[in-house]
């Protein structure tokens, strides 16, 4: 038999599930076993299985790509190894929350969709990314995407995660059965609203009163979700296998130590105790949501483009240029944090330890990874924001420079004429126009009259353009470690 961590003998700092897994019923279906949900949910319900008495476990689904990730999971009978660097320590874990998987490549998609439909499941989340949930720029279902015209076309053969739920929650509805709830754990700000919006849009063009069934009975609780996970590499593997004395596992992850999770608490079937373990539930979440969209997500943005073209690789080395940290600090805490509403947290001490999460020497976060499907991300981690200070009249220099970052950066060709993979599922629209105006600032107002990413009265703001076409300017001009150096020198 193959060793893994399933069989193997663990060094004494590994720690083991201490509870029994085989009292674990997949009453939780997560679409999306990627980095992000091993190193969160997986681990906060493994964590409280440790804590607690409790049958809930997890049947994971990948349903785009990640089959193989799929067949080593169950290679090591479900179980992975979470390992959490800090920047001083290091801890390693196995999770033992995960107690089923599917894939449609694997196992057919009736058996996905039997399981989504099946009494015993309550919840089903997703991390699928921005992308996943197949939105336009309203935040209504997008017809156009091919996995949705595909699924509309065929809605008992469903492709995307949308069609898949919005398929499960028809064969509920005509079995008699109650519906589950539907929890998106992706950065998007209203993810909650954003997952209901589409499921809605999607069922009333198939089936007006499973739509009206849906508004009834289904609850989409919004959440807000924090922990640096980064794409695992053969280095971050290596660790791994180091730690685990020469043992490998292909389903592990390295991640930071801290992690939060506020959740609405609106669940139909209910759910597993995870403020036992350190999830906040509340009523409402959007505050935490615009929080740590804007300040850890738009600084983490900022750092990407501009730090990408400066020629860092990782957010830690960006953050190493003192120009940089001063920057992501600025746009933190003059031009995100004046348009939250959030109580109750001292913003100041929040912006010092994202800068301290960010420095975390031991995380090798590209910045490339985060510049990915800028697209989808710029709206909500800084749009929102720039039309908060045009509508008062103030200044927004970090934003401006973030964004005209960003479309420096999507031209595809760095500053040493180096090209980038530009990764964003709008990649060839966005290079074509950059393509046709050269590297020159007439670039900024042919991207923004995309109106898949950018809303009219930004686009036509004349403040607002000028604002990003000074920034774009500059970034011709002195290079993106200048033009982040000038930015500071103004500030
Ligand atoms: P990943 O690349 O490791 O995993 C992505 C997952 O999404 C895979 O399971 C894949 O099957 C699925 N997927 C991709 N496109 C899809 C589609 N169109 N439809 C259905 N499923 C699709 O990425 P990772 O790191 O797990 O991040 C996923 C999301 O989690 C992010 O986009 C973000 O919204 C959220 N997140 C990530 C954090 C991180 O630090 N990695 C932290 C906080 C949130
Ligand atoms: C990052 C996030 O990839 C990105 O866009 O900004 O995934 C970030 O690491 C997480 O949101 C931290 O919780």
């Amino acid at each position: 038999m193959q060793e893994t961590i399933a069989n193997a003998e663990l060094p004494d700092g590994v720690k083991r599930p201490s509870y029994d897994r085989s009292q674990l019923k997949p009453k939780w279906v997560h679409l999306g076993f990627g980095a992000f949900h091993r190193a969160h949910q997986g681990l906060f319900m493994s964590d409280l299985a440790n804590q607690e008495t409790t049958d809930w476990g997890l049947c994971e689904i990948n349903l785009i790509g990640g089959e193989d990730q799929i067949k080593k999971l169950r290679a090591q009978d479900h179980l992975y190894t979470v390992v959490e660097k800090g920047a001083h320590e290091t801890q390693a874990r196995i999770s033992g929350s995960v107690c089923e998987s599917l894939h449609p490549s694997l196992d057919g998609i009736d058996a996905v969709l039997n399981k989504l439909a099946s009494e015993e499941v309550a919840i089903v989340s997703m991390t699928i990314t921005e992308k996943g949930y197949c939105a336009d720029a309203s935040g209504h279902l997008d017809q156009n995407n091919s996995l949705i015209a595909h699924d509309l076309a065929t809605p008992d053969q469903p492709q995307s995660a949308i069609g898949y739920i919005v398929k499960a929650l028809k064969m509920r509805k005509d079995a008699g059965l109650k519906p589950f709830t539907v929890m998106s754990c992706d950065n998007i700000q209203g993810n909650g609203e954003v997952v209901a919006q589409v499921v809605l849009d999607y069922a009333k063009v198939i089936d007006a009163d499973l739509a009206t069934w849906i508004e009834k009975n289904v609850t989409f609780p919004c959440t807000m979700v924090d922990r640096i996970v980064p794409a695992m590499t053969d280095d971050s593997y290596q660790q791994v296998t180091d730690l685990l004395d020469g043992l490998n596992d292909p389903c592990s992850i390295v991640c930071e130590p801290f992690r939060q999770w506020v959740v609405e608490d609106h669940f139909v079937a209910g759910r597993p105790a995870w403020e036992n373990v350190g999830a906040q539930l509340v009523e409402d979440v959007v505050p935490f949501e615009e929080m740590k969209l804007r300040m850890l997500n738009g600084s983490h943005s900022f750092l990407a483009y501009l730090g990408y073209l400066g020629g860092y690789e990782t957010i830690a080395q960006s953050v190493a240029n003192d120009d940089y940290r001063k920057a992501a600090k600025a746009l933190m805490l003059n031009e995100q944090v004046p348009t939250l509403s959030v109580q109750s947290v001292d913003l100041n001490a929040y912006a010092d330890s994202l800068l301290e999460r960010f420095e975390n020497p031991n995380l090798h976060h590209r910045t490339w990874q985060i510049a990915m499907d800028g697209s989808k991300k710029l709206p909500q981690r800084m749009l929102k924001s720039a039309q908060f200070h045009l509508a008062k009249g103030q200044a927004f220099p970090c934003l401006a420079l973030a964004i005209a970052g960003w479309m420096r950066y999507v031209a595809g060709v760095d500053e040493k004429d180096q090209p980038i993979e530009v990764a964003d599922p709008m990649a060839a629209e966005l290079r074509a126009i950059c393509d046709k105006a050269g590297l020159n600032v007439a670039v900024v107002s042919q991207l923004l009259s995309v109106d898949a990413i950018f809303p009219k009265e930004l686009a036509t703001n004349k403040t607002f353009v000028s604002a990003i076409e000074m920034a774009y300017q500059n970034l011709l001009e002195l290079g993106a470690k200048g033009a982040v150096a000038q930015l500071v020198k103004a500030l």
